[in-house]
């Protein structure tokens, strides 16, 4: 018989992945999807009307929602994605993040339990590295003290340990896993690597000019978003219920990214200045790869804006995933750092170039509107 997964989130960057990841394996998967006024689900788009994928409205904020679709759906593993899940939009939306990242997390839990299917149907929370915030100790393990440093993280922790209760309460077979950061091309377009992303293509192309960044040093430990997936499968395939951190034990900065980014749409930097007053500048051209008119050595292309600077930071995440690696048998270097920025830069210099101009201004448009962050 074939399982049933049942995916909240689904329309994001992890939930599309992870839907191909288990029709892969045979699944029937079910997504929750929202109602929202442009009904266009660019990363499942490709998986809509196709057998075993099947969407329903529901809604995190929603108890009777997930009551009803968890009776209808019957799922053996819920996979619980959704969330609002940028950090500094948190700090705009603190209550709304709550109730969809902290107490959706107990509505999916009592949606099973109301049902009786505590004994069968497997839940994956979405955790996240942002527990540990302002770090207590580098690298970070599973018994790494948390420090939530935002409004995200402290939703979060409360989803954490929910999951705990309920599985040491119920006897649930419930489990966190704790995702340090994960890109893709399918990356939402105002998180860090895909803000440099992207704007490193367009700034190679002539389509804008300048990338404004917020906290330049701030290291991270990034992994590839469709590597991760596998690991959410796994761990509730393994033998006990248990939490697991999933990185790839390599760190590197925001600036290092950026240089790496803009090396392969054909731009060299070179960075000068410090804080608030830091530039990266063009130190060298690629003409086979980056073709702006009027593009010249010496342009600033890079500058720091303290509107992407955050009421508290969190500036140093760097995951352990031994135990990942050795319960689960996952590596966490299928896919390097280097070959994460050059599948992501490749694919966003293509985007841009079939762009059309129209579409183009729209995405400026809404870009400028979410983050300020493109050509004040
Ligand atoms: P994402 O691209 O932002 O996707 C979030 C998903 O949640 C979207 O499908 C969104 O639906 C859905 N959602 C938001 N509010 C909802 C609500 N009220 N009801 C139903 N669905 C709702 O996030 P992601 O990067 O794929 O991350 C997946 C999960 O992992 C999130 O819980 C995130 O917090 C966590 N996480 C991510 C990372 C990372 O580096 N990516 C690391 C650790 C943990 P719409 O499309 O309708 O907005
Ligand atoms: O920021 C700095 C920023 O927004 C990374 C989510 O998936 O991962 C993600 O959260 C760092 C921060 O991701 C800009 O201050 C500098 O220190 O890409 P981000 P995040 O906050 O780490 C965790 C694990 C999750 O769980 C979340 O759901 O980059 N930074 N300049 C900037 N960040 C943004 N967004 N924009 C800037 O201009």
């Amino acid at each position: 018989m074939a399982k049933t997964a049942l995916i909240t989130g689904v329309t994001g960057q992890d939930g599309s992945y992870l839907s191909e990841f288990l029709l892969a394996k045979g699944y029937e998967v079910h997504g929750i999807i929202r109602r929202s006024s442009v009904d266009y689900r660019e990363r499942i788009a490709h998986l809509e009307g196709t057998p075993h994928f099947h969407l329903h409205y529901a809604d995190m904020s929603d108890s009777m929602s997930l009551v009803k679709l968890v009776g209808k759906v019957m799922p053996d593993e819920i996979y619980n994605l959704a969330a609002q899940s940028h950090v500094q939009v948190s700090f705009d939306a603190p209550e709304f993040t709550a109730d969809v990242d902290a107490v959706g997390v107990l509505r999916i839990l009592e949606a099973v339990r109301t049902n009786h299917l505590e004994k069968t149907c497997k839940i994956y929370q979405a955790s996240t590295s942002e527990l540990y915030g302002k770090v207590e100790e580098v690298p970070q393990s599973e018994t790494t003290p948390f420090h939530p440093y935002s409004p995200y993280a402290v939703a979060k922790l409360y989803g954490f340990w929910i999951i705990k209760e309920y599985r040491e309460a119920y006897n649930m077979f419930c489990c966190s896993g704790i995702l340090f950061n994960h890109e893709s091309e399918r990356r939402g377009e105002t998180f860090v690597t895909r803000k440099i992303t992207l704007a490193a293509a367009r700034i190679a192309q002539g389509k804008q000019k300048c990338l404004y960044l917020g906290n330049l040093d701030s290291l991270r430990d990034w992994g590839y978003a469709k590597d991760y997936v596998e690991c959410m499968w796994l761990i509730l395939q393994h033998k006990t219920p248990e939490d697991f951190v999933i990185a790839t034990g390599v760190q590197h900065s925001v600036r290092e990214f950026a240089t790496l980014a803009f090396h392969h749409a054909g731009i060299e930097l070179r960075w000068e200045g410090e804080g608030i007053n830091e530039k990266g500048i063009v130190a060298s051209i690629n003409p086979a790869l980056a073709q702006a008119e009027g593009l010249k050595v010496g342009d600033v292309v890079v500058a720091v804006s303290p509107d992407f600077y955050r009421p508290t930071d969190v500036v140093n995440l760097l995951g352990d995933p031994s135990k990942a690696k050795r319960e689960l048998g996952w590596n966490p270097q299928t896919t390097s750092f280097e070959q994460l920025v050059e599948l992501m830069v490749a694919h966003d210099m293509k985007k841009v170039a079939a762009d059309d101009a129209a579409a183009e201004i729209r995405k400026v448009n809404l870009a400028e509107y979410l983050e300020k962050g493109v050509d004040k």
